[in-house]
């Protein structure tokens, strides 16, 4: 190793190519980084509720994953009522054993929810593809705001909602020679 940085020096080039040349084999670092998108998938929750999706990913040198949920609460059933915001937020149990939680959130009156996790493979991870396999999501379902009239002093009507539809998306990057 000490001969090979030595050399790499000595001839004023990078010591990794010259390494490369000498092992005979290529090194994945210096691979185009590729992304796959797992594409989306459509679910509903209750309240207070866990759902898991499970993941699979088949590529080599896995650098990092990015997962997202967005959801879109019900439009209010009456023009004078709002609908309050729904709380969601999600767990990844990575194929190495890493739990690793995202911030949880509410929605915004009348617009779209949107959770995104970039989780990075750590560099050895990378070299071991430990990326490898199944990917675990967690989807928890927290509060959901119900519909609450819009106007004050009205009272104290409300129509329940008892959950939400969301989508979850899977991509990632890794590098290829292909
Ligand atoms: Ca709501
Ligand atoms: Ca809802």
């Amino acid at each position: 190793m000490l001969l090979v940085a030595l050399i790499g020096a000595a001839l004023g080039g990078s010591p990794k190519i010259t390494e490369d040349v000498e092992n005979g084999v290529e090194d994945f670092r210096d691979w185009p980084l590729q992304t796959i998108s797992e594409g989306s998938r459509r679910g509903s929750s209750t309240e207070q509720s866990d759902q898991i999706e499970i993941f699979n990913i088949t590529e080599s040198y896995v650098t990092q994953v990015t997962i997202e949920l967005r959801w879109l609460d019900e439009a209010p059933d009456y023009s004078n009522f709002e609908n309050q915001p729904d709380e969601f937020n999600f767990t990844v149990y990575t194929p190495w054993d890493a739990e690793i939680g995202s911030i949880g959130d509410f929605n915004a009156i009348g617009a779209a929810g949107q959770i995104i996790e970039i989780i990075k493979v750590p560099e050895e991870g990378i070299e071991q593809s430990s990326a490898l396999g199944e990917w675990k999501i967690n989807i928890h379902c927290g509060n959901c705001g119900d519909q609450t009239l819009s106007r004050p002093n009205a009272g104290v009507l409300i129509i329940e909602d008892n959950g939400n539809d969301w989508t979850l998306t899977f991509k990632y990057e890794f590098h290829t020679n292909n």
